[in-house]
């Protein structure tokens, strides 16, 4: 499993999206990925599955430091005193103690960056968890908030697959020592996994149109992925993605496909993307 250092943080390159799992499966997924190798585990108060996810992490009975776990405050709980208190209320439903990664879920404009970094480093004090980070932050809003921070951010979590450059979030992750944590990593399927480009060079590698546009991600030096899946075995499939490798030519052909700029995940409260 490759490692993703960032931010005095130690990232395992692949890990569980929990989006959209809900009540016993999503604990019967969790505990199976971590039977199977998986190290890294994301879900977010939003999600509302922090009690079957953390009903999981129990059940597998792994040690608590051998795996990264991730939660996310929501953007409406982003002000002083409210962001502490969405934070002790994930650890609660989690049940594993501390988390260790916490994030702001998306940016919110209506509380001053000041204010929701410095909430955020609160609970680090706090002891709620070992580091910060932040998702859905255009490049701009990330050189802000890495200004104001007092402890490190580790990551900025955002949708990104081949239909979607991030070029400007992976500079900035250069810049900051951060990663790039990314959602939605094989798009909606269909369309991506049936690219010309895709199918071509997952032919000639015998591997899934999955495994190569994972692979694609996790061989850039900053990119962890977080697949979800509730299919024991996409789970497998998602995992097995480091006993080959992409020629740099077909990294760059895949690359290729991110001007299409097809964003799948743009809600109404969404920052405005073009301000990198
Ligand atoms: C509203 C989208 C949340 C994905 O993490």
């Amino acid at each position: 499993m490759k490692i993703i250092e960032a931010g005095g943080a130690r990232l395992p390159a692949i890990g569980l999206g929990t989006w959209r799992l809900s009540g016993p499966a999503a604990s019967d997924i969790v505990a199976r990925a971590i039977e199977f190798g998986y190290r890294h585990i994301d879900t977010a108060r939003m999600y509302a599955n922090e009690r079957e996810v953390g009903e999981g992490i129990r059940r597998a009975g792994i040690a608590r430091d051998e795996l990264f776990v991730t939660t996310k405050v929501w953007w409406e709980d982003l002000a002083e005193g409210r962001l502490q208190q969405a934070a002790e209320a994930a650890i609660e439903a989690l049940g594993i103690g501390p988390v260790d990664l916490l994030l702001i879920h998306w940016p919110n404009a209506g509380v001053a960056l000041e204010e929701s970094i410095g909430a955020l480093n609160d609970t680090i004090g706090r002891g709620l968890t070992r580091h910060i980070g932040v998702a859905n932050f255009t490049s701009a809003m990330m050189d802000e908030a890495v200004a104001i921070s007092a402890a490190p951010l580790v990551c900025n979590q955002v949708e990104y697959h081949p239909f979607l450059s991030q070029e400007a979030v992976l500079d900035a992750c250069a810049r900051h020592d951060m990663a790039l944590v990314a959602y939605s990593p094989i798009g909606r399927g269909g369309e991506l996994l049936n690219d010309p480009v895709i199918s071509a060079i997952a032919e000639r590698h015998g591997r899934t149109p999955a495994q190569i546009v994972l692979r694609w991600e996790v061989q850039q030096a900053r990119v962890a992925a977080i697949p979800r899946t509730s299919n024991p075995d996409r789970l497998r499939e998602n995992f097995d993605v480091f006993s080959f490798e992409l020629a740099e030519d077909e990294m760059d052909r895949i690359t290729g496909l991110t001007k299409r700029r097809q964003r799948l995940v743009d809600p109404d409260f969404a920052p405005n993307w073009d301000r990198v």
